[in-house]
This record gives structure tokens, C-alpha cells and sequence, in this order.
């Protein structure tokens, strides 16, 4: 065999066992989520993961869901505020896909049996109506949307005590779970969408406060990032797409039989295990 076949046969193992290693840990941390056992970061055993591997570890974990018949239908954004940021010790947010499974109906119950150490975020998302490709204006993003509205995240890391490195949360695809949608508000023009009042309720008592501004400076900025992020691998933002924008305060651990409301300034609420269906934001703005 010829010098040059040999190194090609050898950077082709070199590949193939790369692809195998992205497959296995993503195997594990769909076989956490399925068992509901929090485990070990993935860092500790592989401390040299890169941030590209974490994002192909997360595809893998997709497939995986698209196996099991779950639709992809949309993006959530994370680490989007500056006190995360600072915590993390990053200095750009971080994305992961939505899937069908993932959704909670507004005003539902939400089974916590099938999770770890669940917690929520109130957070403000959109619905795209126009696919969205490569780097836009916040002004742009905004504009391809049909709607915006109050939403809950429901987080739950795979990972014991929430004790992750950036590739880890990546790969572990935002710590996503599942997310609750208020009423979408389809003309939002009139909306300061950049420094909206925002509670996280729990049991009738605020539990959270914050701004919009919280998030990313801006949710629309964190749409646009989101597309710019998509773009850097080669994708682009589906028409239809639901997009979290991220927390606006600190997550708060999920109990059972707690009743979780979202209130957005102007918007209606999102609503998780409800015990009453008034619209409490009017309580607070
Ligand atoms: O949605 C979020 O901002 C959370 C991102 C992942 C970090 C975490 O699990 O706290
Ligand atoms: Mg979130």
C-alpha cells in the first residue's frame, strides 16, 4: 500500500471512530433521559469535547427522538442573559431543538414522573412564519414572524445537579424537556418587546421577576442570533418554527402539584397545572 492510501485509510478510522464516539454519548444521554437517572458529565471522561461535537452529539439525540416518531418544531435558546453568560464563562448563547413530544398544551398537567429534577423559566417565544436563512436584523427576524406569546421552559439537565461545561448543556441539547405556549398575539407592533414586564407564578405569588430586556438584550436579538447560529452550521430557520428566546429570570425547581404561570406585559399567559384560569398578569401591569 502507498504512503498516501495509508494516511487515507487511517485519518478514514480516525473519522469513524469519531462518529462512534458522537453516537455513544449520545446514546447515553438518551438512555438518561428515557431512564430518568441524572448522570456524570460527559466532560469529565472526555474533557476534550468541542463545542462542534456537542452540536453533532445533540443531532444524534434528535435522530434518536425522530426514531421514536417526535417532530422537530423548533429552537429554544439558552444562556441568553448576562448573569448566565457570567456563570457558564461564555460569552454567546447556546440553542436547542424543540420536539413535538416536548410540548405541553396551555392549561395542561404536566406528568413529572418521566423527568429528573425538573425546573421552569418564564420565557417570551414566536411562531416564524417566514423561513428564515443566514444572517438577519433583529428588524428582519422580527418581521418574519405570525405572532408572538408568554411561554413556561420546563428544563430538567441530564446531568446530577445541573453540574455541566458548556459542550456538555450543548450535546445534553439545552437541557430542554418540555414548554407550555400562551395565546399567540399575531399583531405584537404595538409591543416594546424589548423591555416587557415579566412574573414567574407559582401558586398565585410571584416567584420570579424580571424584563425582557433579560434576555439577550432583546428577544428578537436572540432570534436573530439564533438564525445567525443556525447559518454558522450550514441550516436555516424553518417557516412554522417555534423559537423560546430564553429565561428573563432565574429557573425555579418544579414540584408536583405547584400551579406555574407566566405573565408577559401585554401578553396572555402561558399556564402549566393551573388550579384557577384567571388572567392574573392583569394583577401586576
Ligand atoms: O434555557 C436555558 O436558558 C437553560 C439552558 C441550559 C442551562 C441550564 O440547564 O440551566
Ligand atoms: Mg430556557
Amino acid at each position: 500500500m502507498t504512503g498516501s492510501r495509508l494516511v487515507s485509510r487511517k485519518i478514514r478510522t480516525s473519522e469513524d471512530a469519531h462518529q462512534q464516539k458522537i453516537a455513544v454519548l449520545a446514546r447515553i444521554l438518551d438512555e438518561a433521559t428515557l431512564r430518568k437517572q441524572a448522570i456524570v458529565r460527559l466532560t469529565v471522561e472526555h474533557p476534550s469535547l468541542r463545542l462542534e461535537d456537542a452540536y453533532l452529539i445533540q443531532d444524534a439525540g434528535i435522530r434518536l427522538r425522530l426514531g421514536r416518531g417526535e417532530k422537530v418544531v423548533g429552537f429554544k435558546m439558552g444562556l441568553t442573559s448576562k448573569a448566565k453568560m457570567k456563570q457558564m464563562g461564555v460569552d454567546s448563547p447556546i440553542y436547542g431543538v424543540l420536539t413535538s413530544s416536548m410540548r405541553v398544551e396551555n392549561g395542561s398537567r404536566l406528568s413529572l414522573s418521566g423527568r429528573i429534577h425538573p425546573k421552569i423559566e418564564p420565557e417570551v417565544a414566536f411562531v416564524v412564519r417566514r423561513e428564515l436563512h443566514g444572517r438577519v436584523s433583529m428588524e428582519e427576524a422580527l418581521n418574519a414572524c405570525g405572532g408572538v406569546c408568554a411561554a413556561i421552559e420546563v428544563i430538567d439537565s441530564r446531568f446530577q445537579n445541573f453540574d455541566f461545561t458548556l459542550p456538555d448543556v450543548i450535546a445534553d441539547n439545552g437541557s430542554s424537556s418540555a414548554f407550555v405556549l400562551g395565546p399567540l398575539v399575531q399583531d405584537f407592533s404595538a409591543l416594546n418587546l424589548g423591555n416587557l414586564g415579566i412574573i414567574l407564578e407559582v401558586d398565585r405569588s410571584p416567584a420570579q421577576s424580571g424584563s425582557s430586556e433579560a434576555i439577550y438584550g432583546h428577544p428578537g436579538a436572540s432570534l436573530a442570533e439564533l438564525c445567525s447560529m443556525l447559518h454558522a452550521r450550514g441550516l436555516g430557520l424553518p417557516s412554522g418554527s417555534i423559537v423560546l428566546s430564553g429565561a428573563a429570570t432565574q429557573a425555579v425547581a418544579l414540584k408536583p402539584g405547584m400551579s406555574v404561570r407566566t405573565c408577559v406585559q401585554g401578553l396572555p399567559d402561558a399556564l402549566l397545572n393551573p388550579t384557577s384560569a384567571i388572567r392574573a398578569f392583569k394583577k401586576y401591569f
